[in-house]
């Protein structure tokens, strides 16, 4: 039996799973959660992150606006389902004018570490890249360094310090819709100078394991369980019909997160309900918490346990 390392958190929103239910993730009978209409003007609201917040949750949500631009807002909610979200978008201090200088935000995760929450984001800096900020209240934000050269998307920190230094995911990326994308780890002393890159998996070619034929990139920050750091991802398939986004699950080790103990060949959710296939970009299914955007247009809620995930990840592995 795995076993969560980190605290319990009992207000956590659950459903069991459903009687005769065959996967090891399972939606919730209430989704979508959160619809276009998050704030007042939100054209889609997905892609968000969410972590529990003092006597509930607090997130940073991307609303694309009606005019189809990408920024980030905080949102508070006392029992993860019901969420309000502010209307207007994060403020960020401290750093750089030229690095405070924003042109577009989007598909944060947030990562608490060290009694902080850290948020990562897909940051435009003359091109896609890298954004890092840390918050203790949602309310004001303060930004450091982006964390690499452009072109760069999906960053993500692991909770805690390993081996001495501070570890994030990411997805090199190009400009545009990416046709490529493997997952490599970067690691830092202090937040701000990042190296020792390291590669972490990448598409499976061939027939194997199709889903995640095109691109990887990790989803939220790792969860750490005895057995490894748990790390839920996205895998794309090109199709004739465009990118289908799908859901993975690996298991990273523990002391050296770059090597890879297993992950699935089968997906563990993708888009087969209508509000995961009708949308702005139909057919994503992508995971920035088990908070998940679908259809790039609205938020679903999904459900399952560390054990439940390892044990597919260990069963169907590649
Ligand atoms: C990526 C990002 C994601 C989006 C995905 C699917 O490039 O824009 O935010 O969910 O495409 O459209």
């Amino acid at each position: 039996m795995a076993k969560i390392i980190g605290r319990a958190i009992p207000n956590l929103p659950w459903e069991e799973k459903p009687t005769g239910c065959r996967e090891a993730v399972w939606r919730y009978s209430g989704n979508p959660i959160i619809g276009r209409d998050g704030n007042r003007r939100s054209n889609s609201v997905f892609n968000s992150a969410v972590v529990p917040f003092r006597d509930g949750f607090a997130g940073v949500f991307r609303c694309d606006s009606r005019s189809i631009s990408m920024d980030l807002f905080s949102g508070f909610s006392e029992d993860g389902i019901h969420w309000k979200i502010d209307d207007d978008c994060l403020r960020m201090t401290d750093a750089d004018p030229e690095v405070l200088a924003k042109e577009y935000r989007y598909d944060a995760r947030i990562t608490p570490m060290d009694g902080k929450y850290y948020v990562t984001w897909c940051n435009g800096y003359h091109g896609p890249t890298i954004g890092v900020a840390w918050t203790e209240d949602f309310r004001t934000f303060h930004q450091l360094e982006n964390a690499f050269l452009p072109y760069n998307r999906n960053g993500v920190l692991f909770p805690r310090k390993i081996g001495g230094m501070y570890m994030m995911l990411s997805r090199p990326s190009d400009t545009g819709h990416t046709p490529f994308g493997d997952i490599y780890l970067s690691q830092s002393k202090d937040l701000e100078f990042w190296g020792r890159h390291r590669f972490v998996f990448g598409t499976v070619p061939g027939n194997a394991s199709a889903w995640q034929a095109t691109k990887v990139g990790p989803g939220p920050a790792p969860i750490e369980t005895d057995e490894g750091w748990l790390l839920i991802y996205h895998g794309v398939l090109n199709t004739c019909n465009g990118f289908v986004y799908r859901m993975g699950c690996a298991l990273l080790d523990l002391e050296e997160p770059w090597k890879v103990i297993a992950r699935t060949a089968d997906y563990i959710l993708a888009p087969w309900e209508i509000y995961e296939c009708v949308g702005d970009v139909p057919n994503v299914t992508f995971p920035c918490a088990i908070y998940y955007g679908c259809a790039d247009t609205v938020t679903g809620l999904a459900f399952t346990t560390a054990d439940e995930l390892v044990a597919f990840t260990r069963e169907h592995a590649l």
